[in-house]
């Protein structure tokens, strides 16, 4: 059985909703979250924790959303603004703005403790995961290890390999409107409608999550 690793019960309706019915369930595990401008080094590391915990397959998800104008905040620090400041008031930071474009962006991380040999791409190379992936936290573009970046000599001479699915959705941050989804949903803007105004089915076709859970289940599928 994967695991998806969330304390966030939203991303869990979402992953299941995509993918086949019972396929992944939820474990609710707070991996420690390095800090670092990209989710895929973010996502990576927590991956290798959290499949330390389960002791199987894990599958991790680290989002956020980039206010462009904003240079890219609040980005990796999402949670903590959410949190922190709340999205009423993130609105009320993106309002005076001229350019209110935005995007979410996720970053899957598998890892079930085997390597990837049977993939002839064990990180989505055409995508811009790869490069951040490719750095000293992660697996390389090949699947080879890297050489830091983990907590003992054991795991520096043979950290876990992780494979990377990227997600990207554009939008605009918009005055909150709707209450489905959760997070930032009610804020952001695609096509008209913000993600808070969709239902599952309908974010997952667009979403940042969704398309990161169509790589994720294609390369799963023939892997
Ligand atoms: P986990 O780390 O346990 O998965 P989290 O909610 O903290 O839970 P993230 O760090 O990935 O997960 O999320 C960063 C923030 O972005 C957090 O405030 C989420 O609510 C928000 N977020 C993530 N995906 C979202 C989505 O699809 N729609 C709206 N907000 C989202
Ligand atoms: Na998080």
């Amino acid at each position: 059985m994967l695991r998806y690793v969330t304390t966030n019960p939203g991303k869990v309706r979402e992953a299941e909703s995509y993918l086949a019915d019972g396929s992944v369930s939820q474990l609710d595990f707070d991996y420690a979250e390095i800090q670092a401008d990209e989710l895929a080094p973010i996502a990576a590391r927590g991956a290798r924790e959290a499949y330390r915990e389960a002791g199987g397959p894990v599958l991790v998800d680290d989002a956020g959303l980039f206010v462009e104008a904003l240079d890219g905040f609040p980005g990796p620090y999402s949670s903590y603004v959410e949190d922190t400041l709340g999205i009423d008031r993130v609105w009320e930071i993106a309002e005076p703005l001229e350019d209110r474009r935005a995007a979410f962006r996720c970053t899957l991380a598998y890892c079930d403790g085997a390597g990837f040999a049977a993939s002839p791409d064990p990180v989505d190379r055409g995508d811009r995961v790869a490069a951040a992936a490719a750095g000293p936290d992660d697996a390389g573009p090949d699947g080879t290890p890297g050489t830091d970046g983990t907590d003992s000599e054991t795991e520096r001479a043979e950290p876990l390999p992780v494979k990377l699915f990227e997600g990207y959705v554009p939008g605009r941050i918009v005055a909150p409107r709707g209450d489905g989804g959760f997070g930032y949903d009610p804020i952001f803007e695609h096509d008209g409608e913000t993600f808070a105004e969709m239902d599952t089915e309908r974010k997952n076709a667009v979403s940042h999550r969704g398309r990161a859970l169509e790589k994720f289940a294609e390369w799963y599928a023939d892997r």
